[in-house]
């Protein structure tokens, strides 16, 4: 296992150093800010990013996100395009020593919360989904936490309506066309695919969702056998769906599995949950579980310590800030060699 730690570039307010500094840091997850989706990532601004993490001795053979543009995810005409760019900004990333690519296929929006800030008892605070809350939005006049800045409100009204009638079958097809357009790229630079759950996963506002558990993973990939085909396996993501089985999953796609954001959440209802600290203990995920199954199925990709909580004062970006999340790392540290030395 590889051990990393998201950095949002250029602007993150935490200095690569103090990444550093935390214990068996071995790189950073980033990404490509300044390009609008669907345009080629250029070689020198790929390069300027790995400069500097050379230069604070860590490494960046993992992004997160190369993002999909919309119209591959609806099946324009245009897509043909995109995925052309889409391969060869893989060749660009492939030149500058990156191995993994985090992505999603999640119409419109990615992750969804209802609150970034739910204060717990101790003083922490982290962020939150409440179904009900969620369902009472007006679809026609959205704001959501953490979204406004995406989109203006003519645009996401457009985006919507060009969903209108999306089915989870025709979504399911335009991510194996996609696929299918960029696996010679992966194919000749080596890069593996690591497609991120839907967050969380189930549909909303009538935006079907189309990896959310065991079941899209095995239609995945028997529609897409190519061995660069992988997901990022999130726990969060994958744990709010009450069906999900983390343990059994992480062994059984251990070999598919690239990447593995870990994170701790709490579980209320049917759907609702607040993200905790990342103790198997701090909530109803089985975290410790979850990483011993992935060293039994022989797991050798990388971790990173997924959302945090704003803890000791800290007021970081939502699930980003640096203390809660170092602190996940050494636990995740902790946890990986205690079950490294039992099992291998
Ligand atoms: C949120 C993240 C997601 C993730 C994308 C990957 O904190 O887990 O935004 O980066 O879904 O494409």
């Amino acid at each position: 296992m590889k051990m990393t730690f998201r950095w949002y570039g250029e602007t993150d307010v935490i200095p690569l150093q103090y990444i550093k500094q935390i214990p068996n840091m071995s790189g950073v997850v980033t990404a490509v800010y300044d390009e609008p989706v669907g345009e080629v990532w250029g070689e020198d601004k790929i390069a300027r990013l790995k400069d500097l993490c050379d230069g604070a001795g860590l490494g960046m053979e993992v992004i997160e996100s190369v993002p999909v543009h919309e119209d591959i995810k609806l099946g324009r005409p245009s897509r043909d395009r995109l995925i052309a760019n889409y391969a060869q900004t893989i060749r660009n990333l492939g030149k500058h020593g990156v191995k993994c690519i985090c992505y999603n296929f999640m119409p419109v929006f990615d992750w969804l919360r209802t609150n970034l800030c739910t204060v717990a008892s101790d003083g922490s605070n982290s962020l939150s989904y409440d179904h009900e809350q969620l369902m009472k939005l007006d679809r026609k006049n959205l704001h959501l936490p953490g979204w406004d800045e995406s989109y203006t409100p003519e645009q996401l009204g457009d985006l919507l309506d060009a969903y209108e009638g999306m089915t989870h079958e025709r979504l399911f097809d335009n991510l194996v066309y996609f696929l299918n357009g960029i696996m010679p790229a992966c194919d000749e630079t080596g890069i593996n695919m690591a497609i991120h759950p839907d967050d969380p996963p189930w549909d909303m506002f009538g935006l079907p969702r189309i990896i959310t558990g065991a079941g899209s993973y095995d239609k995945m990939f028997s529609a897409v056998p190519n061995p660069h085909n992988g997901v990022t396996f999130c726990t969060g993501s994958l744990g709010a769906g009450r069906q999900n089985d983390l343990v059994a999953m992480a062994q059984k796609y251990a070999d598919r599995i690239f990447f593995a954001h870990i994170r701790q959440l709490k579980l209320s209802g049917e759907h609702d949950f607040c993200e905790a600290g990342h103790l198997t203990a701090s909530g109803d995920l089985d975290i410790y579980g979850v990483v011993r199954a992935l060293v039994k199925g022989g797991f050798d990709g990388y971790v990173r310590p997924d959302h945090g909580r704003n803890i000791w004062g800290e007021d970081g970006k939502p699930g980003y800030g640096l203390y809660d999340r170092a602190l996940g790392a050494a636990y995740l540290n902790g946890l990986f060699e205690a079950a490294e030395k039992e099992i291998k």
